[in-house]
């Protein structure tokens, strides 16, 4: 266990074995289906061993599809819970609607229950956002609310009933790819590097953030060293606001200036 600068103790729980499943074609258009399986159950056991620790556990991908994994064994350990999907898409196709068959444009919809019956359900992500009444708040809101709103009124949202223990699953790519371009789906137009930090902060202030998602980092996307370190550093910052980093600094009360 090491204590990082903030004072949080940071217990690094290692890489997640994933079976290389070499036979795994296509099921009706999804990709990967196998692998993508065996990888989610593995990292959902390691997710409820990190829990069932008392930690937050944070989860650094790879692609969006590990969320399913993820929150799955955040639910499993710890029961109800509120999920923050933070992206430029929404990641709620179901294997039908797909047309690309990527299962990491599809987590949200294997997450939901009302859609285990109901797929097929219609080849718009919109389409099911409606039906389902999912709680969502597009770039043009932020544009015109202010990202300090936004999050008030998510956190106003999510603690209407109960005050449920949060999930964030935090895509880069919400990140507008000026200052995040190392990622497989880059959508121009996203969140300023100061707004997703806001967004880090004002969830880790909650005190009920009980696990983050980092995911579609790809060093690979980076066109040169300096996409590569802007994106990484950009996903650090990200994290580090998630647990208490202030852009101020943090600073002791008991600071007094030396004595000449
Ligand atoms: B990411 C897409 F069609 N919607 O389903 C799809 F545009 O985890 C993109 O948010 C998915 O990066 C992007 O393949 C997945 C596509
Ligand atoms: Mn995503
Ligand atoms: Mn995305
Ligand atoms: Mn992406």
């Amino acid at each position: 266990m090491n204590t990082c600068f903030l004072g949080c103790a940071v217990k690094d729980y290692g890489n997640v074995a994933f079976e290389d499943l070499v036979e795994d074609a296509p099921v009706g258009g999804v990709k990967r289906v196998r692998s993508v399986g065996s990888a989610n159950r593995r990292l959902s056991e390691a997710v409820q061993a990190v829990k069932k620790d008392g930690h937050t556990s944070v989860m650094l991908g790879g692609d969006h599809s590990l969320a399913i994994g993820s929150v799955h064994g955040h639910a499993a350990a710890v029961g109800d819970l509120s999920v923050v999907w933070v992206d430029a898409h929404a990641d709620i196709n179901t294997p039908l609607s797909s047309y690309t068959g990527n299962i990491h444009g599809q987590p949200v919809s294997y997450l939901l229950q009302e859609l285990q019956s109901k797929s097929p359900v219609d080849p718009a992500e919109n389409y099911i956002l409606k039906l389902l009444g999912v709680k969502v708040f597009s770039m043009s809101e932020v544009d015109q609310l202010g990202i300090a709103k936004v999050m008030e009124e998510t956190c106003d949202y999510l603690s209407a009933k109960v005050k449920k223990p949060i999930h964030l699953s935090y895509d880069i790519d919400a990140i507008d790819p000026s200052v995040t371009p190392a990622t497989g789906t880059p959508v121009v137009g996203g969140l300023t590097y100061r707004e997703g930090v806001y967004i880090a902060e004002h969830l880790g202030q909650t005190g009920l953030l009980s696990a983050v998602d980092m995911v579609e980092v790809n060093p690979l996307r980076g066109q040169s060293d300096e996409e590569v370190r802007s994106t990484v550093s950009t996903a650090v910052d990200l994290l580090l606001g998630c647990f208490g980093r202030l852009r101020e600094g943090n600073h002791s009360p008991d600071y007094r200036l030396p004595e000449p």
